[in-house]
Order: C-alpha cells, then structure tokens, then sequence
C-alpha cells in the first residue's frame, strides 16, 4: 500500500538528480571557508534573493536563530506574530539562548499583523523598556492557512522598520511557494528585508538545509553565531549539492503542489461533517476543521493512517494537509475517498 503522506513537505525526499549530485560533490572544509560546493550554493542563493551574501545552516529552525540572534542581543526585543514559527515551534530558542524578548503580536488570518499595532510595540528610549530591534515576517505563513504576504504589504512594514531604525527578517522557509502564489519573483518580497532565510528542505525536496541571505558585514557576523550554537559545518558541499539541484529544478513544479492543495480543499468542502474555508488555500497548506464534534480529532487521525493517508491534527478538531512532489492527483483522490467514507461511518455512528 502507497503511504499517502500529507504530514509536511519535510518529508519530501531527494531526487534521483540529487543523489546523484551528492555522490559527485566536490568537498572541502567549510568551517576553513574551503568547500566549494556550499560556496556555489551560497553565491546562487544571494543571487536569487538579490542580496550581497549568504550562509547555508543545517535547519529553518537555525535559520531564524542565528538571524535573530545576529540582529539582536541579550535584553533587545523583537516585535513577531504570536502564530509565527520562530515563536511557536522553535523551542524559545531566541530567548533561552540570545535573552531575546519576544513581543508577539496577533497575526491576521492572512499572516499579516495589523500596521498600527507593530507601531504602537515599537519601545520609546526609556529605562523600563526593553531596545526595539527587530521585526520578523513569515512567508508563506505556515500557521496562517500557508498564506502568502503581498510584497506591498512588506513594503509598508518596510517603511515603519526604516523610519524607527529596526531592522526586518523574513522567515522564507516557503519564499518560493509565495512566490508562486503570487506570480512575482522572489526578490519582490526580499528587497523589503535586511535577512531572509528559506529552506531547501521542505517543498524543494532537498535532504537538510536552509540558507540565510543578507548584507556582507550581516552574513560575516551570523557566520559566527552559527560558529557558536555548534553549526560550523565541515565537508558540507554533501548536502549543499543537493540544494543547488533544489534550487536549479524544484522552484517551477511547486504550482503543481498548489493545484493539488486547491483540489484537495474543493473535495473536503464536499465531505459531509467537514469545514473549510476554501478562499485561503493559495499555496501548498489546507487547514480544515470538523463541525459539530462529528468524529474526534484523534480518531480521524487514526482511521485514516490505517488506511494509509497520513496528516497532522494541529489543534482540537483542527487538521492540516500539505501537498508536495510525492503526493500526485490520484493521491488526492484517494485521499478523499477515504475521508468521505471514515466521514459517512462516524455521522452514520
Ligand atoms: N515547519 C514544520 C514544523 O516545524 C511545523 C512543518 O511541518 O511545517 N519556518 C517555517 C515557516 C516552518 O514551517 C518551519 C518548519 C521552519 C521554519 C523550521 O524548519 P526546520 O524544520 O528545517 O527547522
């Protein structure tokens, strides 16, 4: 039986083009600046998001941390929406590891958070307060139904970061999948921030990695906080390699995962006991509910892994499915066929 897995798109595996890659990758040790392989993926990645530089880290999570923690120090604060990943799902890492203080501020369904709310978070000079330093977006928004930031929206966050001197980081790790959604390349979002970070191992299939982009003087500083929270890798063109297949092949096909997503979603708005609101799935992300208790949320979960479709329950009668390139349009209709009958059991009780 074909495993149908929706859990994530982090369980998207390498392609033969990438096996292949890693097997011919020419190494050197990186932490001596030697590996030549993690310095193509380095200047194609700047490249891409129209930056000076970049530095490939081993996860989205050490991604946002060395960013954060390269932007930020002990006691300064950084103003983030309360559903945002580095928040949620990032083991505090920026506050037990830099003292950074989070001021979370309610994120919009559409992954926004409201203009004159960041606003009024920003500090005044005043001993009480901790130092203002930092403003974090995340796009596509994971938690926010994967939506997609308009780059006319970061512009306007842009402008508040600038005229109060803080500076801006995006959590890309889904960048190409925004800008996919939106039809506009990546640098539309990227030149409205001072960091970016995206990763290579989730729609793009590539085993393990992320790459964080920004100024030359910003990248040499986050080099040596990666240094310190144990991440100075050695011959790690191993895997670099497979992110530049990542990057040269996986960025085109993701409108698939995202056709896939939208035909997932108009199957579950016809399961009988099921919501959803279909106007926010835009990228590869459906999040779906259950009215009325009609089945408890473990039990779906558990019904349909026996059956062979795999997703994550995210909250009480809450769910998400994530579509990737292993999951393909039978895999969405089996998908739907089993759910309408687990459906159809439970309401028939
Ligand atoms: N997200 C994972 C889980 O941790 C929830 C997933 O399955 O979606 N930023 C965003 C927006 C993410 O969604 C994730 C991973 C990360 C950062 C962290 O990336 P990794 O897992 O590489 O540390």
């Amino acid at each position: 039986m074909k495993i149908v897995d929706l859990r994530s798109d982090t369980v998207t595996l390498p392609t033969g083009a990438m096996r292949e890659a890693i097997y011919k990758a020419e190494v050197g040790d990186d932490v001596f600046g030697e590996d030549p392989t993690v310095k193509k993926l380095e200047e194609m990645s700047a490249k891409k998001m129209g930056k000076d530089s970049a530095l490939f880290v081993a996860s989205g999570t050490m991604g946002n941390l060395v960013s954060i923690l390269t932007h930020c120090g002990r006691g300064d604060e950084v103003i983030l929406g309360d559903q945002c990943h580095s928040f949620l799902y990032e083991a505090g890492g920026i506050a037990a590891l830099g003292g950074i203080h989070p001021f979370p501020l309610q994120n919009q369904p559409d992954g926004t958070m409201k203009l004159d709310q960041i606003r009024s978070a920003i500090r005044q000079d005043n001993v009480h307060f901790p130092r203002t330093k930092l403003i974090c977006l995340e796009n596509t928004h994971n938690r926010c139904f994967g939506s997609p930031l308009h780059p006319e929206y970061m512009a306007d966050v842009y402008k508040i970061a600038e005229e109060n001197n803080l500076a801006v980081h995006l959590d890309g790790a889904r960048i190409f999948n925004a800008a996919t959604a939106l039809g506009v390349d990546v640098k539309k979002f990227t030149r409205y921030v001072d960091s970016v970070a995206f990763c290579l191992s989730k729609g793009l299939s590539a085993p393990v990695g992320s790459v964080i982009c920004g100024k030359t003087d910003f990248i040499k500083e986050a080099r040596r906080i990666r240094k310190m929270v144990g991440g100075g890798m050695r011959q790690a063109g191993i895997i670099a390699a497979a992110g530049i297949v990542a990057l040269e092949q996986m960025t085109d096909r993701l409108a698939d995962d995202h056709r896939n997503a939208k035909r997932l979603a108009e199957g579950i708005s016809q399961i009988k006991g099921l919501s959803i609101d279909l106007s926010r799935v835009q990228t590869n992300i459906v999040y779906f509910g259950i009215e009325n208790g009609r089945i408890k949320t473990e039990l779906l979960i558990k019904e349909m892994s026996q059956k062979g479709v795999l997703f994550l329950s995210t909250g009480p009668d809450k769910f998400r499915m994530v579509t990737h390139c292993g999951i393909e349009a039978g895999d969405i209709k089996k998908t739907l066929t089993i759910l309408r009958q687990v459906m159809k059991k439970a309401i028939a009780g």
